[in-house]
């Protein structure tokens, strides 16, 4: 037993874990001296066991105490060295000021959230891999309607489990049928998003954003139609002299249908809305496509059109983004030119509110 006052000095004096690790196989590991000494036991005379037994049981115990205090010690300064090591030092300086910039559409898409809710929309969303039932059939445009040709559509090759022809939706509108499905009416929601249409030039590219909007209710008739567009319009442009023009156009989802013309002035040689109209100097241009929503989709979207009607109106967020902040090119706003984002990006902390004027800058 003269083995364990040196080996309890070790353990004293072991300056890392790793070391503890040794000492413990050295004395308690197979072939450790504690294990020789326990296995010794079994030659013994039952005397001599009797005697040597015990010594030898309390070696060990006092080894496995020694190294799991000695451990525990090492480990705790291991931790009180890391905590040191890992402080906060509050004194240094703040990083640089944080660049990026919200991209127009996603500003104007939250300036017509918040300038709808304050009428009481809610957003509806849905998904953009749609089912020809929902992107046409349900919008009163059954297969052989000459409208589905003339979205030039980006069909997907496999059919879904029901065997509908699946479909990069062309319109948010199955966004409404699918809100009507679910929530009923009565219903007021806009359906903000990306629509593919394969379509590519200045003015047209595959991707784009669309906002539509829709309203079920009782009574509902153009009049609500014509007060609200005038009211989403005057605070968007954030102008009280918006003048609209209604013209009757088609749509296969709403009867009547009308064209929505906003009167626009030239400012240095350039169209900005507001005034103008049918006086000197003033024109007429296309900012909204609207109607009485059919019967017929009223139905598909599960309601009863004889005791619900309403009204709906669609247009281009990117569109409205180039009105409002003068952009001329549509492919800028998809090329993520950096230049582009800084020059007619905004703030992340500029929000729009209705009180400071949704398109606010800082
Ligand atoms: C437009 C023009 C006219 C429209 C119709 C519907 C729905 F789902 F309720 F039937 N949503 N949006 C609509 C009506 C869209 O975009 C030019």
């Amino acid at each position: 037993m003269e083995q364990l006052e040196p080996t309890l000095a070790a353990i004293a004096g072991a300056d890392t874990i790793e070391a503890v690790e040794a000492l413990r196989v050295a004395a308690l590991g197979k072939q450790g001296w504690v294990s020789a000494l326990l296995k010794s036991l079994g030659a013994m005379s039952p005397e001599e066991r009797t005697s040597t037994g015990p010594r030898i049981h309390a070696a060990r115990e006092a080894v496995t105490a020694a190294l799991s205090e000695r451990r525990a010690s090492l480990e705790s300064a291991a931790l009180e060295a890391k905590l040191a090591a890992e402080t906060a030092d509050l004194s240094l300086p703040a990083p640089a000021a944080p660049r990026g910039s919200v991209h127009p559409v996603s500003q104007v898409m939250d300036e017509l959230a918040e300038i709808f809710a304050d009428m009481g929309f809610a957003v509806a969303t849905g998904p953009e891999i749609e089912d020809d039932w929902h992107n046409f059939t349900a919008l009163n445009m059954p297969e052989t309607h000459p409208a589905r040709a003339m979205h030039d559509t980006f069909y997907f090759p496999d059919k879904d489990a029901e065997g509908r022809s699946m479909l990069l939706r062309t319109h948010t509108s199955p966004v409404q049928i699918r809100a009507m499905l679910s929530q009923g009416a009565p219903l007021r929601v806009i359906a903000p998003g990306r629509v593919y249409r394969s379509d590519s030039d200045a003015t047209h590219t595959p991707m784009f954003h669309q906002i539509e909007g829709l309203v079920i209710d009782k009574g509902i008739h153009l009049g609500h139609l014509k007060w609200t567009l005038e009211t989403f319009l005057k605070a968007f442009f954030e102008r009280d002299d918006i003048v609209l023009r209604l013209r009757p156009s088609y749509f296969p989802f709403t009867e009547p249908s009308v064209e929505v013309d906003v009167g626009y002035t030239l400012v240095n040689g350039k169209r900005v809305v507001g005034g103008g109209g049918d006086v000197p100097g003033g024109g007429w241009m296309e900012v909204l496509g609207s109607g009485m929503v059919n019967r017929k989709v009223i139905e598909f979207g599960g309601l009863d059109p004889d005791e619900w009607q309403g009204f709906a109106f669609g247009t281009g967020v990117d569109r409205l983004a180039m009105l409002k902040y003068g952009m001329d090119d549509l492919r800028a706003f998809f090329d993520g030119d950096v230049r582009w984002l800084g020059h007619y990006g905004f703030g992340a902390l500029d929000v729009p509110t209705l009180s400071a004027g949704v398109g606010a800058r800082a």
